[in-house]
């Protein structure tokens, strides 16, 4: 008898998939079932960050050289732990820790599979009660099984990804993941503690409404990118109308929105900061591997972002990303 199961929770949608390849070890729904035991633990403290003392500094910077709240350190700890203790992963790249870390056991040591994350993003909007993320990518190690992960496992080119994701902490809870085979938003159930099924088969839109950018760092940006933006302020033949700004400062808040509704969001670099302010490997990657995913673009400004070959842990890019149609426009204005 086929049980009609309308609202499928995250484990048994990956389970679901991975009854798809017989041949599949079920190492990648254990990895993503990990992270969301993590990002649940995660929610229940970001919910009452208010009422309880971790909200603040621990007046300790990380290797961004910004101000480490008590939340993000929760937050690290949570996903690393609950990876270091699972047995699907091998190591973690983190934008909290100055070096990769290597779980160097057995069982991780034969795990196939590091992940790059940010455990808590935009955590600068805790003390505002303004929506932050959690940002993860999956790579298969390119290192021998049975050793340590290396180096060479964690500086691989987004596009080796073989799954990202995002959880959004906002007016409801949602982990949305991707592979190859599709994107999904699963939206947490208070009443049962799971992620179930709530946006199936996410695709962005190819064109938008939304521009999403710094305005304050204007006068810093290229040309190009300063007359992408007047124009976007003014009718353009696709909208009959400009555009509307929304920039709420958390990445993974703007993005999602955009992936959603349709829209482009916009780091450039500056003339102080050449490249940018957002990581490659644990901000840029992931979200250029989700929104591929659902047909839409990401490039650093000349060249796709999941083509970069990254050479550190922490290096930062320009990052251009969103609908198709408005990643085009941007490119023929901004001649990027
Ligand atoms: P700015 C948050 O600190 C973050 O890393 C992203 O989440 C966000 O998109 C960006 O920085 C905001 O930076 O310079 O515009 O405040």
């Amino acid at each position: 008898m086929n049980v009609n199961r309308k609202v499928l929770t995250l484990d048994e949608f990956t389970l679901q998939q991975l009854r798809q390849f017989p041949t599949a070890t079920g190492e990648l729904s254990r990895l993503l079932r990990d992270l969301a035991l993590a990002a649940k633990r995660v929610n229940v403290e970001v919910n009452k960050a208010g009422l309880v003392d971790i909200l603040g500094d621990v007046g300790s910077v990380n290797v961004q050289g910004e101000d480490v709240k008590k939340l993000d350190v929760f937050a690290n700890n949570q996903f690393l732990g609950v990876l270091q203790h699972g047995i699907s992963c091998a190591g973690v790249g983190s934008e909290e820790l100055d070096e990769f870390v290597v779980f160097d056991d057995e069982l991780s040591n034969n795990s196939k599979y590091i992940v790059h994350m940010d455990p808590l993003d935009g955590s600068g909007n805790i003390d505002v009660n303004v929506s932050i993320g959690t940002i993860f990518g999956v790579y298969r190690r390119v290192s021998e099984l049975g050793k340590p992960c290396t180096k060479e496992d964690f500086l691989q080119p987004g596009k080796n990804q073989v799954a990202a994701g995002y959880v959004v902490y906002g007016s409801s809870t949602m982990f949305v993941y991707a592979t190859r085979r599709g994107v999904n938003g699963f939206t947490l159930d208070p009443s049962i503690g799971e992620f179930t099924l709530s946006h199936p088969e996410i695709q962005c839109p190819p064109t938008g409404k939304f521009y999403s950018v710094n305005h304050g760092n204007f006068f810093q940006y290229n040309e190009g990118v300063r007359k992408y933006i007047d124009g976007c302020q003014k009718k353009t033949k696709e909208t009959g109308g400009p555009y509307t700004q929304r920039y709420i400062g958390s990445m993974v808040a703007d993005v999602h929105r955009n992936l959603i509704k349709g829209g482009i969001f916009m780091y450039p670099g500056t003339t102080d900061k050449p490249n940018g302010k957002l990581r490659l490997l644990y901000e840029a990657n992931p979200f250029a591997f989700i929104v591929e995913v659902a047909g839409g673009l990401a490039t650093n400004g000349a060249d796709r972002i999941l083509d970069i070959q990254p050479t550190e842990l922490h290096q930062r890019t320009p990052l251009f990303i969103g609908s198709k149609n408005m990643m085009i426009e941007l490119e023929e204005v901004a001649k990027l």
